[in-house]
């Protein structure tokens, strides 16, 4: 059978993966399977990049199928000039329930990255008894597996191949800032129709217009 190649991107590094701020920060948590909030986090302008993985546990290079004791995570670098931990942290508390118990590999967790995130997430536990949410010093993030990252944009073939053919190192798609906006429009996130960045994304006007249509239709939005 012949397929033909998806002709979505202007073929060029997006403009948004040139313009990628020096210094971020890390926030590290773990709130249930991590394919929604890579996707979740990823729209949010100020994050930059996203990557899934596994935390929280003492075995050492476990996989999906052999998870041990460790639980899902999600791995955000921000731009502290554009987005507050407290906002991630906001974001982290109202998109899983941090008071219900859950399996190991479900685990509701925050790995602080220094003494002001400790802080903060300190703070909000504090705030509300019923936050079983377990806070511990970020150790260990071992990177899930290929096929995890950027899930969400994996199930929409053609803009993942295109995203691919600009990114055919599967570390530098995981690493753009365009990809990880785009995993966060498929699902329906963020905000699309003010963001200019629809235009900086690397996407050509077919693939602009695949990506409008379908965060319009899953987000709801007019
Ligand atoms: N229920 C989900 C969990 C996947 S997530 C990476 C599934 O297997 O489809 O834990």
């Amino acid at each position: 059978m012949m397929f033909s190649k998806p002709q979505l991107t202007t073929g060029e590094v997006p403009e948004m993966d040139k313009n990628v701020p020096k210094y971020t920060n890390t926030a590290t948590f773990a709130m249930g399977c991590f394919w929604g909030p890579d996707a979740l986090f990823g729209a949010k302008p100020g994050v930059v990049r996203t990557r899934v993985g596994y935390a929280g546990g003492k075995k050492t290079s476990p996989t999906y199928r052999d998870l041990g004791d460790h639980t899902e995570t999600i791995q955000i670098d921000y731009d502290p000039k554009e987005i507050g931990y407290e906002e991630l942290l906001k974001i982290f508390l109202y998109n899983h329930d941090p008071t219900y118990p859950k399996s190991t590999q479900y685990r509701s967790m925050i790995f602080y990255h220094d003494k002001e995130q400790e802080k903060l997430a300190k703070d909000m536990k504090e705030s509300n008894s019923d936050i079983i949410t377990i806070i511990q010093p970020f150790k260990d993030f071992y990177p899930a597996e290929d096929y995890h990252q950027k899930y969400r944009l994996s199930m929409n073939k053609p803009l993942y191949m295109a995203f691919r053919d600009i990114y055919p190192d599967i570390n530098d798609f995981v690493d753009s800032t365009a990809v990880t906006r785009a995993n966060g429009y498929v699902s329906g996130h963020g905000h699309i129709e003010t963001a200019e960045e629809l235009r900086s994304l690397g996407l050509n006007s077919t693939g602009r217009k695949k990506l409008y249509d379908i965060w319009k239709k899953i987000s709801g939005a007019e």
